[in-house]
């Protein structure tokens, strides 16, 4: 991307403005990011959307503004500044939140935010009271969108934590191994394959009415919710392009893979992935108290569930997409994906039941 296409989806939303500042931001695998200083000092979120991923980027939008605009709401009864709780987007001057640019390579889509000043973005944690405040961050997210009518949302990516259906996506991607990785893969593909039963267990339980649907944010890494720089408190959870309806074990679950993870996700030495009972105690106790109230009994005891089953399902969507060749998540190398599938299992190995 040439700084002129940036500079020119920057104007789309600040029109006003002279030429800016702008970096790479954050470590997402789907979307591109950038910060963007504006010579009067303020800072925003410039983001490229991928449509490949995201084929139907309005109504991701219009999900993220009516849930940015609930929670807003609900802070302001609760006597709360939304202004740094909350991501707000910016409009164009047609009142548009997305800005289309047409380049050589076809169409690019563009939103824009304010930056939130003062906090930031972790991928591991070196103090387990820190996964304390990433999980109330969490914990008030699933308590502020608590009677939000999930029917109204576009499930955006159907299936997204279908992890059955993900298994059989894993098992079609062995059988055909269209880029010639399987045999490299062999010890993965096994352990995968040997708890194929597992991977319906969260899905059976909803489809069985036992566990109920709520907005969750489903992509609650450690990394989505922003702590803040002076106190380490939580402040506002981002990306909020899955919020779709699903179960809170997914949520609790995706933030134990990465939050209670002694490296990051794509870490080369395996065997540095370790789980960390402590910080994923820590995290528990935090998010509890903030909507321990609000979820039913199964859902408490089953939250441990979530977590094995979001690593499980990270491990076989890692593994599937090395197996295809690399076409989903953004690969910095060849092998990037096997890395990734190989700390998940590893993580997984070590999860306990509850
Ligand atoms: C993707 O792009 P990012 O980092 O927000 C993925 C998540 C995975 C995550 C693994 C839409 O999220 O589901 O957990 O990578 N998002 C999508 O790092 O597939
Ligand atoms: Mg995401």
């Amino acid at each position: 991307m040439t700084n002129d296409a940036l500079q020119a989806a920057l104007a789309a939303f600040l029109p006003e403005g002279d030429a800016s500042t702008l970096r790479p931001l954050g470590e997402g695998l789907i979307n591109t990011t950038f910060r963007a200083e504006t010579p009067d000092g303020k800072s925003y979120v410039l983001q490229r959307l991928n449509t490949k991923i995201f084929p139907d980027p309005e109504a991701v939008m219009r999900n993220t503004l009516r849930v940015t605009g609930w929670m807003r709401d609900r802070l302001r009864e609760e006597g709360v500044d939304p202004t740094r709780r909350v991501p707000e987007f910016l409009p164009t001057p047609e009142g548009a939140y997305l800005y289309v640019a047409d380049t050589p390579e076809g169409e690019s889509v563009w939103r824009c935010s304010r930056l939130i000043q003062g906090a930031r973005a972790h991928t591991v944690l070196s103090d387990p009271r820190l996964l304390y405040e990433a999980g109330r961050g969490y914990g008030d997210f699933q308590r502020l969108l608590d009677g939000f009518p999930a029917r109204e949302l576009a499930e955006v990516l159907p299936g997204f934590h279908d992890t059955r259906k993900r298994f059989a996506a894993f098992l079609d991607a062995v059988e055909r191994d269209p880029a010639g990785r399987g045999k490299e893969a062999e010890k993965e593909i096994a352990f995968l394959r040997e708890r194929e039963a597992f991977a319906g267990e969260v899905v059976d339980l909803l489809e069985k009415g036992e566990l109920p649907l709520r907005v969750t944010h489903n992509d609650t890494k450690l990394s989505n919710v922003l702590l803040d720089d002076r106190t380490g408190e939580a402040v506002c959870v981002i990306d909020l392009d899955t919020v779709m309806p699903g179960t809170v074990l997914y949520d609790f679950g995706d933030a134990i893979r990465t939050g209670a993870a002694s490296v990051a996700e794509d870490e080369p030495v395996t065997e540095r992935m370790n789980f960390l009972p402590a910080y994923c105690e820590a995290f528990r106790a935090g998010f509890l108290e903030r909507c321990g109230d609000i979820l039913l009994p199964i859902e408490r005891e089953k939250l441990m569930l979530g977590a094995r089953m979001i690593v499980f399902e990270q491990a076989v969507r890692f593994l599937t997409d090395h197996l295809e060749g690399d076409v989903y998540y953004q690969t910095a190398y060849p092998g990037h994906n096997l890395v990734r599938a190989r700390t998940q299992i590893r993580l997984f190995s070590q999860l306990p039941e509850a």
